[in-house]
């Protein structure tokens, strides 16, 4: 379908949501306030989904959606994995829940187990929390804690990065670099600068992989070291390749350099994987896949293939081991979750786990990048298209900006993609696509003709 303009095509949804609202027996939208979602253009015409299989979701109009996005870059493994589901299930009907302050259950220290042995070096020990959010928030408060009980109190100050983006606490927004994210939400945490963003068109557009271009970046933190002093400075926090700001691949060289400063200066280095982990880049880690160590990785999403709310935050040996004192009886760090460890996330990041190492989908992620990284470029020259990135199964295509209307239309493509049976991700105008692992090559194929045929019929 062509649509002339825009009115027209937002009175064709519309019709669409009229006649799903028809159908179903959802009668009022209104209460539901919908997270990061235009409310009143989504209840006016919903894009509702109601099952889910392997690389499809089925719309409330019985379409079959190819996933393009692994659900919110979180459904690795595909929908509706028997092993997962039947693991949830039968977790469900064994142990429902468990206290887990001064109470354990044994999935959760199995599944730390298993998650500190997916992750570099001595990232030995796992905090569990709900949400990339919490996880963030954990992050930077045993950051600070850690330098405090290490007899280093001064060292409070946060770093993050322009454009970063690191959850919805006030410690991740505050250390993120969205300015939509954070405007509206007064003076944030005190302390908190930021690097510069690393993605510049001019130097770098239509990279493939890594840019050439942009190492020098690294040294802003050199410059903050030099403003405030090492000794007020807890830990730098960055996404080793930024997702929701539009999938920002870094510079060669550029995290190495980030993690030598750190270094020299006694500053920790925090990765925020929430994207990344679990087999993004086909490997279990970025840190894995860049040869770097951080001191801490967030994680969240993959870790139980999006089946249930569950992150981790893994630290590594020597400062876990620095809370380790004082009489045994005491609270080492006071902080946690109802939910931290909760018996069904376990079971399912148990079974999630096991999925990716027992049909080795890190690498496939692999084996596919390239074919991947083909397709994305194959996007040159296409009306609107400004650069192409990509990085193992991750992709930012963006378009150019209408003038005066940013993020127009790339939401206007997110729509039409919809249309046309492909799920994708909008962040401003750029199309951010992270499919499920188990994508085939024809499948790879017949998203990237959707988007074609999209960026074809944009005005
Ligand atoms: N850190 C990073 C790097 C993330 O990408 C979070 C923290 C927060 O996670 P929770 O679980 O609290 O949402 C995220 C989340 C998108 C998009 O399409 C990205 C995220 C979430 C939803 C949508 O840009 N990332």
């Amino acid at each position: 379908m062509f649509f002339e303009n825009l009115s027209l095509f937002n009175d064709l949804i519309r019709l669409a949501g009229q006649n799903f609202m028809q159908n179903t027996a959802v009668s009022d939208l209104e209460s539901y306030w919908m997270p990061f979602t235009a409310n009143r253009q989504f209840k006016a015409a919903p894009r509702m989904l109601v099952a889910a299989k392997g690389m499809y979701y089925t719309s409330a109009d019985g379409r079959q959606i190819l996933d393009g996005t692994a659900g919110m870059w979180c459904v690795n493994a595909g929908h509706g994995n028997r092993r997962i589901v039947e693991a949830v299930q039968n977790q469900v009907a064994e142990l429902d829940y468990s206290p887990a302050f001064q109470m354990g259950h044994p999935k959760a220290f199995e599944l730390a187990t298993r998650v500190a042995n997916l992750m570099p070096g001595d990232l030995d020990h796992v905090f569990f929390t709900n949400s990339g959010s919490e996880s963030v928030e954990t992050a930077l408060k045993i950051a600070i804690a850690y330098h405090r009980v290490s007899g280093q109190a001064t060292r409070t100050r946060l770093i993050g990065r322009e454009r970063g983006y690191h959850g919805v606490g006030f410690g991740g927004t505050s250390v993120g670099g969205m300015v939509n994210n954070r405007r509206f939400f007064g003076s944030l945490l005190a302390g908190v600068d930021h690097l510069p963003q690393t993605h510049d068109r001019e130097h770098q557009a239509f990279s493939r992989g890594q840019p050439e271009w942009g190492v020098h970046l690294a040294d802003e933190l050199e410059r903050i070291v030099g403003l405030h002093g090492a000794e007020t400075i807890s830990a730098l926090i960055v996404e080793p390749v930024a997702g929701s700001t539009g999938v920002l691949v870094p510079p060669k060289l550029y995290l190495e350099r980030l993690r030598a400063i750190c270094d020299k200066h006694g500053i920790l280095l925090i990765f925020d994987e929430v994207i990344t982990g679990f087999g993004r880049l086909g490997a279990a880690s970025a840190a894995e896949y860049f040869g770097i160590q951080p001191d801490m990785i967030t994680c969240a999403k993959g870790l139980t293939n999006g089946v249930v709310p569950m992150a981790a935050v893994l630290v590594r040996k020597p400062i876990y081991d620095a809370f380790m004192q004082g009489p045994d009886y005491a609270i080492e760090l006071a902080h946690g979750y109802t939910y931290s460890g909760h018996p069904l996330g376990c079971a399912a990041g148990l079974a999630t786990l096991e999925v990716y190492r027992d049909d080795d989908l890190f690498q496939r992620a692999t084996a596919l990048a390239s074919y991947w990284e083909n397709a994305v470029h194959s996007l040159k020259g296409l009306p609107h298209v400004i650069d192409l990135r990509n990085l193992g199964l991750l992709a930012g295509i963006e378009l150019e900006s209408r003038l005066g209307k940013p993020s127009e239309r790339g939401f206007e493509a997110f729509l039409k993609c919809f249309e046309k049976g492909a799920l994708v991700r909008a962040a401003s105008d750029t199309i951010a696509l992270s499919p499920p692992l188990i994508i085939e090559k024809a499948q790879i194929d017949r998203l990237f003709s959707v988007i074609t045929e999209v960026l074809k019929t944009l005005d």
